[in-house]
């Protein structure tokens, strides 16, 4: 490969917001949020993404935005575009600008209009298959303008169904090339390619679904060490960082990045 081809992964994060307590919620009960806590734990998730070699392009920290350090929602970015999102709830719309300047160096952007809605949490790529969650924060508008922007891509768009949590993400994700990591409480195992094998998390581990693949190593949350285990035992390499008090924020390990090739 020649200096001139050769691609670096960026991965785009923000700091978490000082508000971070009067964050959306739809399935978890509100409790205290430590915002300092949740910044530490965050510096460490951002830690462990360069020492999988990603360069991290932090944002600043937007005080009046409690959600905003979760950016993987407010954007979808592909091979060769990126949708900015009109996430589901209101209050987290004006968290796209920030967002949004920081990808126009390295993607052509599409910009979502109403009264379509989607949040990236929803969106689960495998491949050139966009799985996009249908949720109160993903509407059938915003599906279509997904599909519009990433079909002369090359990508298909599926829509799956989906109960018992927030995003599609929360309920799979891909936990190694051609291996899912699925909450079959939430989201129905073939609901996807039947080529794809399945990795159940375990049952005392309802939130566990949520791993973040990073080249040929899967980031886990340290609160589920059971499923950790059958990834493990499946030969999945992995590494570990707690994300405890931002899961109390109905975030978990891919919400906090945008991760992709330039
Ligand atoms: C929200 O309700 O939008 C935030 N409190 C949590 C968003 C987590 N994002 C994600 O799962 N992709």
């Amino acid at each position: 490969m020649t200096p001139s081809t050769r691609t670096r992964r960026l991965a785009v994060t923000r700091g978490v917001s000082p508000s971070i307590g009067h964050c959306a919620l739809e399935h978890l009960e509100r409790v205290p949020i430590d915002p300092g806590r949740a910044q530490v734990q965050h510096e460490a998730y951002e830690n462990c993404l360069r020492a999988l070699g990603c360069h991290v392009m932090r944002l600043p920290v937007a005080e009046d935005l409690p959600d905003s350090v979760f950016v993987e929602d407010v954007a979808v970015v592909l091979d060769g575009v990126a949708l900015v999102t009109r996430p589901g709830a209101p209050s987290r719309r004006p968290e796209t600008g920030a967002v949004a300047d920081s990808l126009a160096p390295h993607r052509p952007l599409v910009r979502m209009e109403a009264p379509a809605t989607l949040d990236g949490g929803d969106v689960l790529a495998v491949g050139r298959t966009l799985y996009v969650g249908r949720s109160r924060r993903t509407n059938a508008d915003g599906i279509a303008v997904l599909e519009a922007a990433a079909a002369p891509r090359g990508y298909a768009v599926k829509p799956v169904d989906f109960a018992g949590c927030l995003h599609l993400k929360s309920a799979v994700t891909l936990a190694a090339d051609g291996v899912l990591v699925v909450q079959p409480a939430w989201v129905a195992p073939d609901a996807f390619d039947a080529a794809l094998e399945r990795i159940e998390v375990d049952p005392q581990e309802p939130f566990a679904a949520n791993v973040l693949r990073i080249g040929d190593v899967t980031v886990c949350a340290e609160a589920f060490p059971r499923t950790r285990r059958r990834l493990e035992a499946r030969g999945i390499a992995v590494a570990v960082v707690d994300v405890s008090e931002i899961a109390k924020a109905e975030g978990a390990l891919t919400c906090c990045s945008l991760v992709f090739e330039v």
